[in-house]
């Protein structure tokens, strides 16, 4: 694995944007200028810097295994267009979310496991062989897109977790500071910190994927930095971002927004689009770049690869599938 300064994508940068709009974060702190008093100077100038942003490269040979049926969503709209509630229920939080600090990062692995680990995130990244892979991702609110994403195998983690034959479940907690995530502050009514959990046989399925880059950089702050899940067969909101924890318990672990409301939102959450979620179809998504509506899949496209972690499940009915 290499993790480089990268001269190419700088000159692209350099090249693709006037000066005046091209502000990369080093130069918004060099400046002295809050990300926020930038915005309010002119949306074009915040939403360029976010767009250009210099982060270091990160290379990874792409797995071929994973083959897209659409266009990849150009990296622009996935920095532009987020749910991360810890900055804000809305999609424009790029700006807010760069008071994230991805570095120094610890990440716990704990519960039923034979020997608890702390990690710093770069020690852990050091040990994983990254791959890129494209995949879908389907968000419950009937929006897609796609991603290159550059992690490794949840499988992985798990291995070298160890949990102990007790284990059922790996439960994920993202960080929880306030000082940091205005949203945590301003909304005490959400149930922080974002929680979510898969069974063991979904986490060592191979799809289930632990993020650390995308668009051959280190992942994004606002796609959460620095270390986030992707399970693509799966509504948008079990991919979790900015994760600190890994525990391995026998409970199946109660998610965020199934606190919130466990009718519109469960623990299995299965892309299909015969289930409507009780407000609305599932049956179409609207293809974030190009806007354009298309049939959902069931397990959004990936039923190969997982349908057979849920047979003799199905007294499950629709809690399988919301
Ligand atoms: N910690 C945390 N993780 C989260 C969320 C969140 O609000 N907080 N939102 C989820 C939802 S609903 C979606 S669709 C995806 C969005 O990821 P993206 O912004 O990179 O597209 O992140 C998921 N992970
Ligand atoms: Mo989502």
């Amino acid at each position: 694995m290499h993790i480089r300064k990268s001269p190419r994508w700088q000159l692209k940068q350099a090249e693709a944007t006037p000066e005046s709009v091209y502000l990369n974060r080093r130069q918004i702190m060099a400046g002295g200028l809050a990300a926020g008093a930038i915005a309010a100077s002119g949306g074009l100038g915040i939403s360029k810097a976010f767009a250009q942003e210099d982060r270091m490269a990160l290379e990874a040979a792409r797995n071929d295994a994973y083959q897209l049926d659409r266009d990849l969503t150009p990296e622009k709209f996935n920095l532009e267009y987020n749910n991360f509630y810890e900055f804000g229920s809305h999609k424009e939080i790029a700006s807010a979310a760069q008071a994230l600090e991805a570095r120094p990062w610890e990440v716990t692995i704990d519960g039923m496991v034979e020997k608890p680990i702390k990690m710093d995130i770069d020690e852990l990244m050091a040990k994983m062989t990254l791959e890129e892979r494209l995949y879908r991702h389907r968000c419950v609110e009937a929006w897609s897109m796609t991603v290159p994403w550059i992690g490794f195998p949840l499988r992985k983690l798990v291995e070298m977790a160890a949990p102990t034959s007790g284990a059922k479940y790996v439960r994920m907690e993202t960080f929880n500071d306030p000082s940091v995530a205005r949203g945590i502050k301003t909304q005490p009514w959400y149930p922080w910190p974002y929680v979510e959990g898969l069974t063991m046989a979904e986490a060592t399925n191979d799809l289930a994927f632990l993020v650390v880059g995308a668009y051959g950089k280190v992942v994004a702050d606002q796609m959460g930095a620095p270390l986030r899940l992707a399970v693509p067969w799966k509504y948008g909101f079990k991919s979790i971002k900015s994760i600190v924890r890994f525990e391995f318990t026998d409970q199946q672990p109660v998610s965020f927004w199934e606190q919130l409301q466990a009718r519109e939102y469960g623990f299995w959450a299965n892309v299909n689009p015969e289930v409507p979620h009780p407000r609305w179809s599932q049956a179409r998504e609207r293809v974030l770049h190009t806007g354009e509506y298309v049939p959902t899949q069931l397990f959004n496209g990936y039923g190969e690869e997982v349908a057979s972690l849920y047979t003799g499940m199905e007294d499950l009915g629709d809690r399988l599938y919301r």
